[in-house]
């Protein structure tokens, strides 16, 4: 009976303990941010302004906190917050996305991260918009519809290896159902003579079984849509269409069937003058 009361005492001593040292572990969270400092180019579908935020609990027990992120107005960012359980010495990490608007002049900015006591100033650098020959390249994409796993901008941002695929390539959202468009809105009539579409086309996933087999490229001058190339019965990866170089306000391709008649699958397409 007597070792009985003993035990029952010894669990509330046992929860004051640790109640203590959690309290003083939030002031042992270490914040991170990869890479430093990061750069942003002010086109909408052009690959970059990716922060990694880390926080890493350094206390003896484990803790919840909260990171707030707050960044300078020439700056958007993908969240305000992240908060996270943290196991002890262990890095819990989640994805910022930083954007610019078109027309953004170049500057170093700064992103503010902060938990608790702890402060990090990320430099934030706006980039000029590089000379592109690709004329695709970067620019807003837009498309029938974009399955949840894939990115809008997989397909004009610069990546055209069927092996990041995965990380870099669309595809649409209705399997089965065509077709499926995907193109660029230019934001001044832009000359363009030359379409390149890379297709998925890897060891695993050959052009002949999963690549886009009939298309058509259509450009639009105002309300104007007109068809400037046809490919039918397509089993290679890269497809180049030329045709007379024609000024326009939007390019896109129209996928009327893929070789496994599924998805639509685009790894990059690009357009030239000529
Ligand atoms: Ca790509």
């Amino acid at each position: 009976m007597l070792r009985r009361s003993a035990a029952l005492l010894a669990v509330p001593l046992a929860l004051v303990v640790p109640a203590v040292s959690v309290a003083s572990s939030n002031n042992q969270i270490e914040l991170s941010a990869t890479p430093q400092p990061v750069e942003v180019v002010p086109l909408p579908c052009f690959p970059s302004g990716k922060l990694s935020l880390g926080m890493t609990n350094t206390g003896r027990k484990s803790t919840v906190a909260d990171m707030r992120i707050a960044a300078d107005p020439a700056l958007t960012i993908s969240r305000h917050q992240f908060s996270s359980y943290l196991p002890v010495n262990q890095l819990v990490k989640a994805p910022l996305e930083i954007t610019v608007p078109r027309g953004t002049a170049p500057a170093t900015h700064t992103v503010t991260l902060s938990a608790d006591k702890k402060q990090l100033k990320v430099p934030v650098i706006v980039k000029p918009v590089p000379a592109r020959d690709n004329l695709l390249l970067g620019e807003q994409a837009v498309a029938s519809s974009t399955n949840g796993n894939m990115r809008l901008c997989g397909g004009v941002d610069g990546n055209a290896d069927s092996a990041q695929w995965g990380a870099s390539g669309w595809h649409d959202n209705t399997k089965g159902v065509f077709p499926d468009t995907y193109g660029v809105g230019f934001v001044q009539p832009t000359t363009v003579g030359r379409v390149v579409l890379q297709t998925l086309d890897s060891a695993k996933y050959p052009a002949a079984v999963m690549g886009i087999r009939d298309f058509d490229v259509q450009v639009r001058t105002g309300a104007q849509r007109t068809t400037v190339g046809e490919v039918r019965g397509n089993e290679t990866g890269r497809v180049t269409v030329t045709f007379t170089p024609v000024a326009v306000d939007a390019i896109q391709l129209v996928i009327h069937d893929s070789n496994d008649h599924g998805y639509s699958r685009i790894v990059e397409v690009e357009a030239w003058h000529n």
